[in-house]
């Protein structure tokens, strides 16, 4: 590239505690006790490369969760850089709105339907997962309205499930702390408990688990009347409820239900979407053949704001040749800089092979390093991993798989652990949480898991200096 123009340089540089206060100041953070990160004050961070970041005070850290489940292919691709530099010259926005269209959408289009399942030919571009499945809940129902079964509203979604923040997207997710708020959900959507064979299913095998967990699904049909029923909304593997991997059986019985009784199957791929799970997307990995499926984060690795949702040809068909106008968009549905980021980020993914480099080699090594800590951490009670993001299930007593009271927050102290040593995992509950980038090396998950040990030891210190064991 060119040289950084020296009006570029907006950014100024100033000590970590005048940004801490100016941030205190005026900057709401998302998912924050707001008075209790003022009194504390954020940590700045100021740069990366690779899956390292440098905080304002100059501490390197590992991130194990790739920005928020989302850098992909690691920080400071140059190809993507150039992507959106070269873009923003040439066209830096336009819509798609009015019988127009730019370049980047339409190359991106093309590529999208090349890299997911065959059912898929047709995309809705929106600017985040949350509007993708707020699209996905406005689709659907004009779906069946079209085809003349107007009662066919109710979207079922699950316990614990994530599918963002606006209305629709906290609706069809089942985070109690949310639908708290707001007075959610809104009507229209039930749920169904999670397969979450640790919390829920350790008297049976996981696998008969995984059918019955599945079976959750006919049981609120057949409650609700399948007639009533749009569709079912899941994540292959459940992200920020904990990286909860289902059951093998769990997924090909959620399709059979859905195809017995009609309804639509929804993929919300945000996490699971481009190579974290080894595969493409989660639902190949899984097993299933979803009709929608909802996209953000990995599809630019998360260098510049994008979402969608693919449209299996089911729906692509009724909705084109039967629909008229669908009365549904964002003014950055198709940003031509967005989309020329993603069309350079998938094509670096597959210049460096790393859904094959997930699946074959580094996936593998990750459960198996997790499998050993399983066995031999006395705090780890369970590991689950699917490609590059898995949980650490912190335990009281590994024998009898006794968790430590909620209230004690655990995964919290954990998490403090990681910080101060220079690792970045995410803790759910007690759940400890990894999802590196897909670039990660052998050796750095060897890295990363020496950090991890570190951490937990610290953990077991405290908890049984403090008498929680
Ligand atoms: N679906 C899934 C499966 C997600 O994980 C969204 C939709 C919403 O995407 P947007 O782009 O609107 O944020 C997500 C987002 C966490 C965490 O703490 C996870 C997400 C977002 C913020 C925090 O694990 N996932």
């Amino acid at each position: 590239m060119s040289q950084i123009h020296p009006q570029a340089a907006l950014i100024e540089r100033r000590s970590t505690g005048e940004w801490q206060r100016a941030d205190a100041a005026h900057f709401l953070h998302p998912f924050t006790d707001f008075k209790g990160l003022a009194a504390k004050g954020s940590r700045i961070i100021e740069r990366a490369d690779n899956i390292y970041l440098w905080d304002s005070e100059g501490h390197k850290i590992l991130d194990a969760m790739s920005g928020l489940w989302c850098v992909n292919v690691g920080y400071g691709q140059q190809s993507l850089i150039d992507a959106a530099a070269r873009q923003m010259k040439e066209l830096p926005f336009y819509n798609a709105f009015f019988q127009t269209a730019t370049p980047p959408a339409i190359e991106l289009a093309e590529l999208l339907a090349e890299v997911t399942p065959p059912q898929f030919q047709h995309v809705f571009f929106t600017g985040s997962g949350s509007e993708g499945n707020d699209t996905v809940l406005r689709m659907v129902r004009r779906y069946w309205d079209i085809l003349g079964q107007p009662r066919r509203q109710t979207v079922i979604g699950r316990i614990n499930g994530y599918h963002g923040s606006t209305m629709a997207g906290a609706s069809l997710g089942g985070m109690s702390g949310m639908h708290a708020q707001g007075g959610l959900p809104i009507p229209g959507i039930a749920h169904i408990e999670q397969p979450h064979w640790f919390a829920l299913g350790r008297e049976q095998s996981r696998e008969d688990f995984g059918l019955s967990a599945a079976r959750w699904l006919e049981a609120k049909l057949l409650e609700l009347g399948p007639e009533n029923v749009a569709a079912f909304i899941g994540e292959p593997v459940q992200g920020a409820g904990g990286v909860i991997v289902p059951p093998a059986s769990y997924w090909p019985e959620i399709q059979r239900i859905c195809d017995q009784y009609g309804v639509l199957l929804v993929s919300d791929e945000v996490i699971c979407g481009f190579g974290r799970t080894g595969a493409w997307f989660g639902c190949e990995t899984q097993g299933f053949k979803p009709d929608l499926m909802t996209f953000a984060k990995g599809v630019t690795s998360g260098y510049i704001p994008l979402g969608g949702v693919m449209v299996g040809e089911r729906i692509a068909r009724v909705l084109i040749d039967q629909g008229g106008e669908f009365e549904h968009g964002f003014t950055y549905s198709g940003h031509p800089t967005a989309c020329a980021v993603a069309v350079a980020n998938i094509r670096l993914l597959r210049q460096l092979h790393l859904v094959k480099h997930v699946q074959a080699s580094t996936g593998p090594y990750l459960a198996a390093q997790f499998a050993k800590l399983a066995e031999q951490h006395p705090l780890v009670g369970e590991a689950q991993s699917c490609g590059l993001m898995g949980a650490l299930q912190l335990v009281r007593n590994k024998t009898t798989l006794q968790t430590f009271a909620p209230e004690l927050g655990v995964g919290m102290l954990c998490r403090a652990h990681c910080f101060g040593n220079g690792l970045i995992m995410r803790a759910v509950g007690d759940r400890m949480i990894v999802a590196p980038p897909l670039v990660t090396t052998l050796a750095q998950i060897d890295e990363m898991l020496g950090l991890i040990r570190r951490c937990l030891d610290l953990t077991l210190d405290d908890v049984s200096r403090r008498g929680w064991l």
